[in-house]
Formats: structure tokens, C-alpha cells, sequence
């Protein structure tokens, strides 16, 4: 198994290394989606390709708009021509795409519903989903994207609304943290399991023939109800701690995203299974027990 990363000054491997064994064929390379990976594909020349790559924060993808569309949008196509060039077309690849892509689409979004993305992140990633068909269409390749909506966990990173209400939520509760600012609370989202859903990317590069996905649990909750679970679940209120500030706000928002996965559930047999209470518990326990481990 190939596993690529970017270069940085200070480790960037954290959220791999449980898992990372250089003695069992893993390797890492080092690459960035903002230049072409086809030395790589060629010593490597892979069975599958999964394409997780991605500038892959809304918020900021407004201030890096450019760099947004090279990495979110351009890369897939990279390693898809690289693909193409190079003659291995036998080599299946995965695109991660996004239900951010939906934008503006009323709920619930299906694999029919129209796109109207509102962000330079939706826009970068609908460009990814459909170069991936075109790949697909144009030159017979196994190329498929899974629409996953969003998708959470104990190693989320901290500035995901997610992570960063779990992790805020216990700092408060062993009194290290006395409040927390968030945007919009009135926001809904359809979140899962990143567990569950890395099951499901499996699944649709294992399928008979290429094809596109959606992935989502279908049930919705806004960022005031997660905000509800989680300080309820360590018996705080947290009216009394939480603040809003328009800097955590987007200039467009997308209010509602709630997916209809019957598509998967039927043809490949997936299906969900972590709760959403059983997400907001694994995330809590995880940050109050690596939140009481350091003083700071
Ligand atoms: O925001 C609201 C925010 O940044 C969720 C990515 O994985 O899923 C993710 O994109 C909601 C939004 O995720 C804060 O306005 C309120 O409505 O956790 P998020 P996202 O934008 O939905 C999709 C499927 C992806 O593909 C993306 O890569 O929460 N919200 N207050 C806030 N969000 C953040 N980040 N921070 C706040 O303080």
C-alpha cells in the first residue's frame, strides 16, 4: 500500500501512525496534487487510485480560492491524464466528491439532484466529479466517484465544527476552556461516521463496473443540535459558554444538506452503522481523554 503526502517542516503523519507499518509493504511518497504525480504512478503503477486529496476546508477554500481549484479541482484531473498517458487505464480510480457540490439544492440531495454549488470548494470539487466521468465516458476507464456527505471522527481536524464543539466541550469540562465561538448555528448537515464511510469508498471501487455513489446516513441535525448533544452528554448547558462571531461565518452558506443513499444501500449492500449519538460519544471520549492527559 502507497500512501502520498505533502512535505512540511513539522510531522504531518499523526493521524496515520497507529496504523503505519514500514516493515509490512507500506510506503510513503512524498507529492502535492498542485504539480503532476505521474513519476509516482509509473513506479508505482497502482491496482486502485483513491483520490482523497483536497484543499478540503469551506471556510477558507473563499480566502484561497485559486489554490482551492488547482488542488480540489485540477488534481483529480492530473492523476486521472497521468493515468491516461502512461497506459493504465486498467487501474481503477476513486474521486472523493462532496455533497458541498449540492449547494444550494434543496433537500434531500440524490444522485439525480442538480449541483448549484455556492463555494470555491463545491465549484473545485464539481469540476473533479465530472472530469472523473468524462475519464470514465471518453476513455472506458474505471473511474467513480462517491458523494460522500460529511463525514466525522475522533481524528477530525480541530477546525471542522465537529471536532472543534467535541473538543471545546471538554476542555470546558475539565476547566481548562471557558468558552467557545462558533458561525452559524443554524445550519444542517447529514454527518456520519468516517469509519462507515471509508467502508463504502471500498465497496464502490470493489463494484463489477464504475459508477457514482452517494454516501450519507439521510438523517440531519443542525450545529445547535450537536452543540445540544454534547454538552448534555457531560451535563454542561452550553448557552452558558458559547459565542458567535461573524468571522466563522461564510460569505455564501450552504443551509441544508441531507442525503438520499438508497442507490448504495441497494446495489452494493452498504449501510450505516454508527449512530450519530454513538459519533458524538466516541468524539467526546476521545477529547476528554486526550484533553486530560496535557496541563494546557
Ligand atoms: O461546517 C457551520 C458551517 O466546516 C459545517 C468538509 O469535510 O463536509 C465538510 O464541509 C457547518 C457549516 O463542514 C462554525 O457554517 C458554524 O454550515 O464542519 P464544517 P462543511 O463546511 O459542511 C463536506 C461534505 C466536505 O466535503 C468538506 O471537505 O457548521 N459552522 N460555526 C462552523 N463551521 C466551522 N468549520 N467552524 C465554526 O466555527
Amino acid at each position: 500500500m502507497h500512501g502520498v503526502i505533502r512535505r512540511a517542516s513539522l510531522p504531518n503523519t499523526g493521524r496515520i501512525d497507529h496504523i503505519f507499518d514500514p516493515d509490512s509493504k507500506q510506503y510513503l511518497h512524498y507529492g502535492d496534487l498542485a504539480n503532476d504525480i505521474d513519476d509516482l504512478l509509473y513506479d508505482i503503477k497502482p491496482d486502485e487510485v483513491y483520490n482523497l486529496g483536497s484543499m478540503s476546508h469551506v471556510r477558507v477554500s473563499f480566502d484561497i480560492p485559486v489554490y482551492t481549484a488547482d488542488v480540489t479541482g485540477i488534481g483529480p484531473l492530473r492523476i486521472l491524464e497521468g493515468l491516461r498517458k502512461l497506459n493504465m487505464k486498467q487501474t481503477r480510480f476513486y474521486q472523493a466528491s462532496s455533497s458541498e457540490m449540492f449547494g444550494e439544492t434543496p433537500p434531500p440531495q440524490g444522485e439525480t439532484s442538480s449541483f448549484k454549488p455556492v463555494s470555491p470548494y463545491g465549484c473545485a470539487k464539481l469540476f473533479g466529479y465530472h472530469i472523473t466521468k468524462s475519464y470514465r465516458k471518453g476513455y472506458g476507464m474505471f473511474a467513480a466517484n462517491g458523494i460522500l456527505f460529511n463525514h466525522e471522527s475522533e481524528r477530525r481536524g480541530l477546525q471542522f465544527v465537529t471536532r472543534k464543539i467535541t473538543r471545546a466541550a471538554a476542555r470546558i469540562k475539565l476547566k481548562k476552556q471557558e468558552s467557545l465561538t462558533l458561525g452559524n448555528l443554524d445550519a444542517v448537515r447529514d454527518w456520519g461516521h468516517s469509519h462507515d464511510y471509508m467502508r463504502a469508498v471500498h465497496m464502490i471501487l470493489q463494484h463489477d463496473k464504475p459508477d457514482d455513489f452517494i454516501v450519507s446516513t439521510g438523517d440531519a441535525y443542525s450545529v445547535r443540535d450537536f452543540l445540544d448533544r454534547v454538552f448534555e452528554y457531560l451535563n454542561l448547558d452550553w448557552k452558558h459558554y458559547v459565542k458567535q462571531n461573524s468571522s466563522y461565518t461564510r460569505p455564501n452558506e450552504v443551509p441544508s444538506l441531507i442525503g438520499n443513499s438508497d442507490k448504495i444501500r441497494e446495489v452494493l449492500g452498504w449501510k450505516p452503522q454508527i449512530s450519530f449519538d454513538q459519533l458524538v460519544k466516541r468524539m467526546v471520549d476521545n477529547d476528554l481523554k486526550e484533553e486530560s492527559k496535557c496541563d494546557i
